[in-house]
């Protein structure tokens, strides 16, 4: 099976399990869980047939634990990412001191106003690494920066904190005042 069809597969399976699953007519249930059966059948009638290894290969090998597949081995799920609403049933956690988040430098006036917003996702993006902080900035077009989040001062100040099976920490927003945002 060669890499670049596995991250095709990848790519196919964040798009419909977190963004857009009426696309090929499936639906998920409240925490974002669908048979594994039926999203196959309905990805092959949508001309873009999956092959049961490579959905195990996907959801085993894949670099950041994107997909899990239940204890019964029928459903499987994205862990975090979505836009369609889901609740994934985390449970707060008291997250690290600090936390990073990856981003470019022309959005810092946006975010100086309004904070780090979560966009058209269900959460804020967290890393307790800023090496994973600084790739996911380098997925975007412009100049990369990693701002430094006070994750113990809003965690003190009632935020929820929320781990992903991936090591992604979730928030709904981060206000302007727990951020250090370097020079630019
Ligand atoms: C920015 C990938 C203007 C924010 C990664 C980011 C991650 C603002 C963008 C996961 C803003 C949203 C998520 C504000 C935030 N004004 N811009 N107030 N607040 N932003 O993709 O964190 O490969 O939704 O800085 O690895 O980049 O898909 O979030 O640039 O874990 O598995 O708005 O996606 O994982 O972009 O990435 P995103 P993200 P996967």
């Amino acid at each position: 099976m060669n890499n670049s069809h596995i991250v095709k597969v990848s790519k196919y399976l964040s798009f419909v399990l977190r963004h857009q699953p009426e696309k090929i007519g499936i639906k998920l249930d409240p925490h974002g869980w669908v048979a594994i059966e039926e999203l196959l059948k309905a990805a092959k009638n949508h001309k873009f047939p999956i092959w049961e290894t490579e959905l195990y290969t996907v959801v085993e090998k894949n670099d950041k634990k994107r997909f899990s597949v239940d204890p019964s081995g029928t459903l499987i799920r994205a862990n975090y990412g979505h836009s369609v609403k889901v609740d994934l049933q985390l449970e707060p956690q008291i997250p690290p001191g600090i936390l990073y988040h990856g981003t470019v430098i022309h959005v810092i006036d946006s975010i100086k106003k309004t904070g780090l917003q979560k966009m058209s996702r269900n959460h804020v993006h967290l890393s307790n690494d800023i090496t994973i902080a600084r790739n996911v900035a380098k997925r975007r077009n412009g100049k990369s920066i990693v701002l430094v989040i006070d994750a113990m001062a809003m965690s003190e100040d009632g935020y929820n904190f929320y781990l992903s099976h991936n090591n992604v920490w979730l928030v709904d927003e981060v206000p302007t005042k727990y951020l250090q945002i370097p020079s630019t």
